[in-house]
């Protein structure tokens, strides 16, 4: 691997705390990933890209600037990617799934909120993350406060622009989404001095929509009875995707799912067979947050899906290509990210009926819903989630956690229990 010590202390960043994440990271690494059995070869490249995670992309990145390119750094799934790449910039995903990093977000945040936000603002604050120095502006979004107030703290370090998200999706709500995306054409051809043009933003619509296309193949992957696939290493993929160069991520997770369908075909599976299959929803896992699969999978159950963001809401529906004005194109993306189900908006009925229809799809055993601590939107739903999942006679546990590792034999001990009782 490349000493990346230079390009790091030219990011301006806090070396010497930077080096104690460094130095965590490969024994979480070959504890989580490396230990698993008869993972799939196409797994190198992805091992690659974490072993080397503050190297390789935060390198492009920089070299995409040096050509004059901008970086902009997004924290959730409804900012349009295709928007950005439009106007030859990069978008990257910034969320911070790490305990390392909330320290530094608690000096400026209560305590109370949750770590994905705390997390995030300390990489930027306590300058450990590259990602979070090398990104010329920040895209941030209305979605919840504890991230609304962190926009107002992270703007004074660095430029933000907001997106204002509708929290209904009446039809005046998506008409009000399609204006804030034109907003933020706007704001993304100032920054970059490119101009989005219809034939631009159609390349790049079809730019996102190959990347979700191969999450949705590895997906269907995992639908099978035959398990060709950990839920971890496939949580990983979904990470990656936020930040990898989305051509080269759909070519790799393609080829990689080449493998998997042969895996299929000749019934390879990770899993004994009878193993149980759950599957996760509630608030994003974002990188390098393990904890949960890593527990699941190693209490004798596989996780076959994540009704998450990092998981089905992020690759789930494509940008309709067939348009060929900007404003068209425009009204078909804030459709399609209108699809999406947040506990942000109200009601949000849509996301219970996706979690039983996933349930079925993906024949899980049992649910686990999860929910990051401090996060109200997640969890007051959850009250939805669960009793609809008992209704529909769908076994399902309810977790809080955060990304500490003092809850972990207790999760541990409730997750065993909750695959003891699907095994009987
Ligand atoms: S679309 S889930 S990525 S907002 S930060 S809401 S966990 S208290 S991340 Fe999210 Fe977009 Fe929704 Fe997805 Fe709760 Fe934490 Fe807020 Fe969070």
């Amino acid at each position: 691997m490349a000493d990346n010590h230079k390009m790091w202390e030219e990011l301006g960043m806090n070396l010497e705390l930077h080096d104690q994440l460094c130095a965590v990271l490969p024994q979480a690494v070959g504890d989580v990933f490396l230990s698993q059995e008869n993972r799939p070869e196409g797994m190198d490249y992805y091992d690659m890209v974490v072993a080397d995670i503050h190297g390789i992309r935060p390198s492009e990145l920089i070299a995409h600037q040096e050509n004059g390119g901008k970086v902009f750094g997004t924290f959730c799934v409804y900012v349009p990617d295709e928007v950005i790449f439009a106007a030859d910039a990069i978008a990257t995903g910034l969320c911070g799934g790490s305990q390392f990093w909330v320290p530094g977000g608690e000096k400026v945040l209560p305590t109370n909120t949750c770590p994905l936000i705390k997390a995030s603002v300390g990489a930027r604050l306590d300058r450990t993350c590259p990602f979070f120095r090398i990104a010329d502006m920040y895209i941030g979004e209305t979605t919840c406060d504890g991230k609304k107030k962190a926009w107002e703290i992270l703007s004074e370090d660095v430029p933000v622009h907001v997106m204002d998200l509708p929290q209904m999706k009446r039809v005046k709500d998506v008409k009000a989404w399609a204006e804030e995306i034109a907003a933020l054409k706007d704001v993304v051809e100032k920054f970059t001095g490119n101009q989005v043009t219809p034939e631009k933003l159609a390349e790049n619509i079809k730019l996102i929509n190959n990347k979700r296309k191969a999450l949705a193949r590895l997906y269907e992957c995992r639908k099978s009875e035959t398990v060709p696939i950990s839920g971890t290493d496939a949580l990983v993929i979904s990470q990656i995707a936020f930040y990898d160069d989305p051509a080269r991520f759909a070519q790799m997770t393609n080829k990689l799912c080449d493998e998997l369908e042969k895996r299929i075909a000749e019934g390879v599976s990770v899993v004994s067979a009878g193993t149980k299959r759950i599957m996760l929803t509630g608030t994003p896992l974002a990188i390098p947050n393990w904890k949960l699969h890593n527990i699941v999978e190693t209490s004798g159950a596989v996780v076959v899906c994540e009704e998450m963001c990092t998981g089905t809401r992020y690759f789930e529906r494509y940008v309709d290509e067939t348009k060929e004005t900007l404003e068209e194109q425009i009204d078909a993306i804030a459709e399609r990210y209108m699809g999406i189900n947040c506990a942000c908006f109200t009601p949000n009925h849509a996301r219970i009926d996706d979690i039983i229809r996933l349930a079925k799809e993906y024949k899980v055993d049992g649910i686990i819903d999860v929910n990051l601590k401090f996060c109200n939107l997640y969890d007051t739903e959850g009250y939805f989630v669960e009793r609809a999942l008992k209704e529909e006679g769908i076994p399902v546990l309810g977790i809080e956690t955060d990304y500490t590792d003092s809850d972990a034999q207790q999760l541990r001990t409730r997750v065993s229990a909750f695959v003891e009782m699907l095994n009987n």
